[in-house]
């Protein structure tokens, strides 16, 4: 009676099977072939169990269309074919129907499609949730802030065109019936390097580019810019156009996004002439000047670029060109100024550039909140999905490339908390007989980074603090130091050391085993990084100006506000930024009590670091419900239980399920739920409840006529 051979979407052998769950046998050969057999036939979408896979097709396939949506619209998970509609659906569904908050993580290496995945989770979610003039002008201000966003956070690396430079996590708030209210973003750490110099093949952030490209020739001149890119120093040259990027046509998209987001037009000019200050800002350039003590002063080359910046930004010219060549160093009370030599200098004009622009875009972040921020007082229910920088490996690796892999592997925790804690938490809740597998933890890598005494971000911290010479040399040492002692005394890394010493690295570099492979990284530059410094003298210069938005970036340079500590590292706001993404991801603050509900998504796929990921979901159920409503569903399938059981449900499951005789083997009794091992036994079931009720309509069609 029960039939192995039911066949859906989710089972079929010509295009792979679509839950990794069924494939047999498992095997990392098994699972890279049904992914590309999918892959072939356009299956860019792909479960194990509950988490969506998918390969970045790059190029447009018609599975977003409107009538997709509608088709997904309502559907239990596994009933169509793997979608990332299925999963924002199921989403959408729980919050509004069973009022939990939800949280959709999306991972994958950089180009594997997390950006464009969470642009298709919020617009599905869009086009399934109210509507009515106000819903939507929210909606609306909700998917327009990723235009502006990715504008500024953006850029074309060698991985990807459109490769996100920061991290970002968005909040979507709804009513009781499941009407977006409005939303909260939060960001992570800009990479703010790109803004003075891009690696080779790389470009800076898109909106130069956009700006040049689609501005107006009025627009420009108001800005005292030329068209022709080559013109300044910031923008690279090699890789200025980029194949199917039309910088000018999304220009006018980034605007028309920032005006329905509501930014009003003189904030639009305030940004594009803080934009158009950094392009002058990098031209700047200088040249020594001898003094009688034989030391060298720097002093502007060129005077012009900086008197249409300070023009620009309602700068006093002077303060700012005294700021290039002299610096005033505070101490006991006291202030002593000592002078710039050139490479000082270029140093200073860079750090105001990262500073600038790093800061315009938080308040960029900031403005957009103020805009999308629910209007209501209470918010109801929400969801969130986290979009960050992929997991990077390049040739050369540095400072960012360590930031976004150490997000990367907290996420990775995350999942395998998630999937594999819970998921167990969850058997020995129900009184489900369960063995204990034995998983990756990459609990050691994220303690080798974050550890508060001696992880590498603190001795980093350390370094940048110690007085006397410190450089990126004298950190890798005791980098060296510290971790080859840990191998040799704590029992617990030097099992798994993720510190990778050997006789192959290079001398200004070290390596770190990741969950998704090994990288090295090379020390320059990372204690200037961290230390992310800015001479007082440029806040002080900015916040005198005569631009009500550039004063607002620099609260610090206010004289009334003598603040001799120092700012907190990036690397320590960094790590404590991630903490908090932990814990809001882990977490709901607002329903401790419940059961949290998760949704993964992985957009990886060059390597499959989730195959251990697969193993445990094999080893469990793939499906389980409460027994009352699985009861409600299928008691029509045998005639104990139709039309009613009285007695408790879960005995009425138990006759159902003996009555149809699925084998033993493929559930489980919880002690709330049902837990089903295969999805197949589902398809049966949902198939047969079909054929009765298809029986059903015949025989009340048959007995309509019969009556006529
Ligand atoms: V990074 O870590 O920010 O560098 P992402 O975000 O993972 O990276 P992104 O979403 O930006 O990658 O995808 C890269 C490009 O792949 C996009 O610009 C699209 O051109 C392409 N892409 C991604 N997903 C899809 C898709 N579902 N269908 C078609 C896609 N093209
Ligand atoms: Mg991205």
């Amino acid at each position: 009676m029960f039939n192995m051979e039911v066949k859906t979407s989710l089972l079929d052998n010509m295009i792979g099977v679509g839950d990794m769950v069924l494939l047999e046998p498992l095997s990392e050969d098994s699972f890279i072939d049904n992914l590309r057999k999918r892959f072939d036939h356009n299956e860019i979408y792909t479960y194990i169990g509950s988490v969506v896979i998918s390969i970045n097709p790059y190029r447009s396939l018609p599975i977003y269309t409107p009538d997709k949506v509608e088709e997904y619209r309502n559907r239990n998970f596994y009933e169509l074919s793997p979608h990332i509609y299925a999963l924002a659906d199921e989403a959408y569904r729980s919050l509004r129907d069973q009022d939990k908050d939800q949280c959709i993580l999306i991972t994958g290496e950089s180009g594997a499609g997390k950006t464009e995945a969470s642009k298709l989770v919020m617009s599905y979610v869009a086009a399934v949730c109210g509507k009515g003039q106000e819903v939507n002008k929210v909606k609306e201000q909700l998917l327009q802030s990723n235009p502006v966003l990715e504008a500024f956070g953006n850029a074309k690396t060698v991985r990807n065109d459109n490769s996100s430079r920061f991290g970002k996590y968005m909040d979507i708030e709804f009513d009781f019936k499941g009407d977006p209210l409005g939303g909260v973003i939060s960001n992570y750490l800009l990479e703010k390097s790109r803004v003075v110099k891009q690696p080779r093949g790389e470009r800076n952030f898109h909106v130069f580019y956009q700006l040049l490209s689609g501005a107006s020739d009025d627009t420009l001149k108001k800005l005292k810019l030329e068209r022709d890119f080559s013109k300044y120093n910031y923008l690279s040259l090699d890789s200025a156009a980029v194949n199917g990027l039309d910088d000018a046509a999304n220009f006018r998209t980034v605007r028309n996004a920032m005006q329905i987001v509501g930014f009003m037009e003189d904030e639009m000019q305030s940004v594009l002439e803080l934009v158009a200050a950094v392009l002058k800002l990098g031209n700047i350039e200088f040249k020594p000047e001898s003094r009688c003590n034989g030391t060298d002063e720097s002093r502007v080359k060129d005077k012009n670029d900086l008197k249409e910046m300070c023009e620009l930004l309602g700068i006093e010219q002077s303060v700012l060109e005294r700021a290039f060549s002299y610096r005033t160093v505070e101490a006991k009370m006291e202030k002593v100024s000592t002078t710039l030599n050139v490479s000082q200098a270029y140093y200073a004009r860079d750090a105001l550039a990262k500073n600038l622009y790093s800061r315009l875009f938080s308040w960029l972040v900031t403005r957009i909140n103020e805009s999308i921020k629910a209007q209501a007082k209470t918010r109801h229910k929400v969801m969130g999905v986290l979009d960050i920088y992929g997991f990077e490996i390049f040739e050369d690796n540095s400072f960012e490339q360590f930031i976004i892999n150490y997000c990367n592997e907290k996420l990775q925790q995350i999942f395998i908390e998630l999937t594999l804690r819970e998921e167990q938490e969850e058997y020995v809740r129900e009184g489900i007989e369960w063995t204990n597998i034995e998983y990756f933890n990459n609990a050691v890598i994220c303690d080798l980074i974050e550890n508060n005494q001696n992880g590498i971000l603190a001795m980093l911290d350390e370094e940048c603090l110690r007085p006397g010479t410190v450089t990126d040399e004298t950190f890798l040492d005791k980098l060296n130091t510290v971790c080859a002692e840990h191998q040799h005394f704590e029992s617990r890394l030097s099992k798994n050391s993720k510190f990778l010493t050997d006789h192959s690295l290079p001398h200004n570099c070290f390596r770190i085993q990741h969950y998704a492979g090994k990288v090295l990284y090379r020390v320059e530059g990372f204690m200037d990084k961290n230390n992310d410094l800015l001479y007082r003298d440029l806040s002080q210069a900015m916040y005198k100006a005569n631009h009500s938005l550039i004063k607002q970036l620099f609260p610090e340079g206010n004289p009334a506000k003598v603040n001799l500590k120092r700012p907190p590292t990036a690397g320590f706001q960094f790590r404590a930024s991630v903490g908090t993404l932990m814990k809001t991801c882990i977490q709901s603050p607002r329903q401790k009590s419940l059961p949290h509900f998760h949704r993964l998504f992985w957009s990886v796929i060059k390597r499959v670091p989730g195959l251990m990921e697969t193993e445990g979901e094999r080893a469990g159920y793939a499906f389980r419900q409460t027994y009352e409503p699985c009861l409600e569903r299928y008691k029509m399938l045998c005639k104990r239980t139709w039309p009613h059981w009285r007695g408790p449900a879960r005995e009425g499951v138990e006759v159902l399920m003996t009555d149809l005789q699925v084998p033993p083997e493929e559930f489980s009794y919880g002690r709330s739920k049902i837990f089903i091992r295969n999805p197949r036994t589902l398809f049966f079931l949902e198939e047969r409840r079909k054929q009765c009720l298809e029986d059903l309509a015949t025989l009340i069609q048959k007995i309509y006529r019969g009556w006529k």
